[in-house]
């Protein structure tokens, strides 16, 4: 059953005279998690409503802490059987699994989000997948119920969108998103000291251990196909963790030419294999060759009881046979 998505003055009729609100948002917050849930709640505040965002995860991310200004608790019992319950970046329950539970217990129940739902799960719903970020969508919802937005929570929207259109560059930067930060711009927050936070606030071990990957870097199939692993004795000598290997793969693939990076990363027993796109190479069709998935411009899988160098050696000969 598709889902059909109520009017935002419907979805603000049904927030304007709830007392409580408990906000939810997919596992492993990204900064349009943070930033949507955290800026619904500011708002939410600011209307005189006790409202918290509930995490799924048990802590933020380094260069997402400085959003939380108070707004996320891990605590399921800080609000019991709140007014409503909803949930924005999230589009279904196996997106928050520990707090799906807590999430029905809500007298009513709403999803504000911008990604492919399959079906309806909430009372009411606004979700739309060719939206931007969750947060554009958040800012409509706040406008739509007349309250007001300040520099606090524009500078959490902008975060979100921010996170979501890779900065203003990726290819969902319409002009709805741009519209929006224009009008959270105005209110006038410090939008470098956003950017600092979020995007110059690296650690030395995570800096050390792209250097090593971009040292390790091969390019062949006639500079289209970019490749690097990171090992587990890399870690070791940067003192990084593998999640401090996010963003490589993207690096290599802006180089001059390349069409498809590809990012192994050395796991106990298994290899995970991280793949982009760029032109019209299709990295979803190389990964679904070895059970993964994911979209045509990024992708990955897990190959299981294989060596470094026999995966390699796969995805090494699968990506210059696509490319031919
Ligand atoms: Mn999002």
């Amino acid at each position: 059953m598709a889902i059909i998505n109520n009017s935002w003055e419907e979805i603000a009729s049904v927030l304007k005279p709830a007392e409580t609100v408990l906000v939810f948002t997919h596992q492993k917050m990204d900064g349009d998690a943070v930033g949507s849930s955290c800026g619904l709640t500011r708002a939410l505040r600011q209307m005189g409503k006790t409202a918290y965002v509930l995490m799924e995860d048990d802590e933020i991310a380094d260069n997402l802490q400085f959003l939380d200004e108070g707004y996320c608790t891990t605590d399921e019992h800080v609000l019991e059987n709140p007014d409503v319950s909803i949930c924005v970046d999230a589009s279904a329950l196996s997106r928050f699994p520990k707090r799906s539970g807590k999430f029905t217990t809500g007298k009513t129940t709403v999803c504000v989000d911008h990604h492919l739902a399959e079906e309806p799960f909430c009372d009411y719903h606004y979700v739309d997948p060719g939206s931007a970020a969750a947060s554009v969508l958040v800012h409509h919802l706040i406008r739509a119920m007349g309250a007001p937005i300040d520099e606090g929570t524009a500078s959490l929207l902008y975060a979100g969108i921010t996170t979501d259109t890779g900065n203003f560059q990726y290819s969902n930067t319409d002009e709805d998103a741009l519209l929006t930060a224009a009008d959270l711009v105005k209110t006038g927050f410090d939008v470098n000291r956003v950017s600092v936070q979020m995007y110059e606030n690296v650690s030395p071990q995570k800096m050390r251990l792209k250097a090593a990957a971009l040292e390790n870097m091969q390019i062949m199939a006639g500079g289209k196909l970019v490749m690097t692993a990171v090992t587990q004795q890399m870690l070791k000598d940067c003192g990084a963790q593998m999640i401090d290997a996010e963003g490589i793969v993207s690096e290599i693939r802006s180089i001059r030419g390349a069409e498809i990076a590809i990012v192994m990363k050395e796991d106990i027993g298994k290899v995970f294999v991280s793949l982009r796109a760029k032109g019209d190479a299709d990295v979803q069709k190389i990964a679904a060759k070895f059970g993964g998935g994911g979209h045509v411009k990024a992708a990955g899988c897990t190959m299981k009881g294989v060596s470094l160098k026999e995966a390699w050696d796969s995805f090494a000969e699968a990506a210059s046979e696509s490319l031919e």
